[in-house]
């Protein structure tokens, strides 16, 4: 039964959420993104998900656990919440179900019952330490949902620390970093001033001899990656980079992914709002909280090219697949991706590159730990979300080889400050950056020698709403239909009609709507098979 201490730490959390009252009506689910909605609707979801920190926190005997504010690339006034497990890694999918609940609790009452029958049955104890930290994006309901979490956070008897505005992956790394801190092992310094310096020194030891890279643009999409670029860029020093950040208006909160930023440029096919770009020059773009980036340029003709997650992860995988054949050591390169990974972009890496492919669902949670079986995994979705994970075996592999020659000592020294260089708990922007100029400069390209690398199908994703999005039921990594019965049939049908034709439907998991996809050899077919597809959804 629950002793005082308990008996008080519940009593403050009935008080404290008082406070912060379930809007009536609302239902909430913590989906592949956290929870994420109007920012007007989270004040109650906030001070709960501190709760369930607390809790994450003391079932792992008081590791840090993080909390991150932000809803990406979403519009403005929307926000988000997620959770971040000590590894730096999302939370652990079981505990989902329990930010669910928790965020649905229909009176305070019932919301300190849910609380302990989760202690209870993960045989929590309340009276252990429980250490959170967290951070917010730049949008205007931040600070007040900053508010909601400490004060769940407090009622919960949790230790904290406000990191206050941080990217995305840049809290991930302090996350990480906290963590290891103790171990053989250490991440790096658990501060934004540590994640600079580790970034900034590995790409100085990369690109070290290399041509110093052509200036870059980048869109920041007037979000948070915008100052902390700049930040970064001032670590690294105007000896080995220039950057300049367009897109930076962060006070200007109505701007935020406003026609502008990864997700918009990658959506739209286009140039964010106001953009006139140098023909070949290497341009980017960041979304709202610096996970995601895609890059492009124009050609003479004023013609726009799309360098986007496909095109990141083989241009990593090449290189990476071709340091490690340099380096002598015995490991293997592989990707992962999902079914909207260009038809192109996967018949590259197989049949060119020869690397081992894996499919997994939408969501980068899948695609992590898919990418965690492979000595060195690279995984990207298609609209720039990814990263490069080094296995522990191949971290020790690299540090323990004895190079026989400078050409192989070369290739492991490169190869080791990839590994430092390269974000090792989420997608990050920033680093993903740095990689790909780190990247071009070794090899001397400029964005159309990368670009030539292989040509994308054209391709068109179209968001349809339905009745019933869980009507929708997918097997084979999504690009199968099992449910409604016999559509996929249908899509085969079409499908075969066109040269090069992929077709697939799958419900969002971030959206009330379907989504499909359709690629094929010309952007004429793309397009209509993607309207015939779509066609056959009416009524459904
Ligand atoms: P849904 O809404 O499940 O398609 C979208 C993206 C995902 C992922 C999540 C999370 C596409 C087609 N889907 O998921 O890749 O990024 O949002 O933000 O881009
Ligand atoms: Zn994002």
């Amino acid at each position: 039964m629950a002793d005082s201490n308990t008996q008080q730490q519940l009593s403050q959390i009935a008080k404290f959420s008082t406070l912060h009252p379930r809007p009536d009506g609302q239902t909430y689910a913590y989906g592949t993104a956290g929870f994420r909605l109007l920012g007007s609707l989270l004040d109650s979801v906030v001070f709960r998900v501190g709760l369930l920190a607390a809790l994450r926190s003391r079932k792992l005997d008081g590791e840090t656990i993080g909390v991150m504010i932000t809803a990406s690339h979403n519009p403005p006034d929307d926000n988000g919440v997620k959770l971040i497990d000590p590894q730096g890694e999302m939370l652990e999918a079981t505990w989902e179900a329990y930010a669910t609940k928790f965020a649905n609790a229909e009176t305070d009452d019932e919301l300190t019952k849910e609380y302990l029958a989760v202690a209870e049955s993960l045989n929590i104890n309340l009276d252990s330490p429980a250490n959170v930290v967290f951070a917010r994006d730049t949008r205007a309901s931040g600070p007040a949902l900053v508010a909601a979490l400490k004060d769940g956070l407090e009622a919960a008897a949790a230790e904290y620390a406000d990191y206050r505005i941080l990217t995305t992956p840049q809290l991930h790394y302090i996350v990480k970093c906290i963590n290891t801190a103790k171990t053989a092992t250490p991440y790096g310094h658990p501060s934004e001033q540590g994640y600079y310096e580790k970034l900034a020194t590995a790409f100085q030891i990369v690109t070290k001899g290399k041509p110093k890279p052509h200036v870059i643009t980048v869109d920041a999409a007037n979000g948070v990656g915008g100052p902390k670029l700049k930040e970064l860029a001032r670590h690294i020093g105007s000896d080995y980079l220039d950057v300049n950040v367009v897109k930076d208006e962060i006070d200007a909160v109505e701007k935020l992914n406003y026609q502008c930023g990864a997700d918009f440029v990658k959506t739209q096919q286009k140039l964010p709002l106001g953009l006139q770009p140098a023909p070949y020059e290497l341009y980017a773009s960041l979304d709202g909280d610096a996970d995601r980036i895609v890059f492009y340029y124009v050609d003479d003709a004023k013609k726009f090219h799309l360098l986007d997650g496909d095109k990141i992860a083989s241009l990593a995988a090449m290189f990476i697949r071709d340091l490690i054949a340099l380096s002598g050591v015995d490991l293997q390169v592989g990707v992962v991706q999902t079914a909207y990974a260009n038809g192109s972009s996967s018949k590259y890496l197989s049949d060119i590159l020869q690397v081992p492919i894996t499919v997994t669902p939408t969501g980068v949670k899948h695609l992590h730990h898919a990418s965690q079986l492979f000595d060195v995994g690279v995984y990207f979705e298609a609209n720039g979300h990814g990263t490069v994970l080094f296995s522990n075996s191949a971290m020790k592999a690299l540090e323990s080889f004895e190079a026989q020659n400078p050409g192989q000592q070369d290739a492991v020294a490169t190869l080791l400050s990839l590994a430092a260089l390269i974000n090792q708990t989420v997608g990050d922007a920033l680093s993903d950056l740095l990689l790909v100029i780190a990247i071009l400069s070794h090899k001397a390209w400029g964005p159309s020698e990368w670009n030539l690398t292989y040509t994308d199908l054209p391709n068109r994703l179209v968001r349809v709403v339905v009745r019933d999005r869980t009507a929708f039921k997918t097997e084979d990594a999504e690009r199968k239909l099992v449910e409604p019965k016999g559509l996929q049939a249908e899509i085969d049908a079409l499908v075969k009609k066109y040269k090069s034709g992929r077709s697939f439907v799958r419900a969002s998991g971030t959206e009330d709507a379907v989504r499909v996809y359709a690629e094929a050899a010309t952007r004429l077919e793309a397009d209509e098979l993607a309207v015939k597809v779509s066609d056959l959804l009416k009524g459904l």
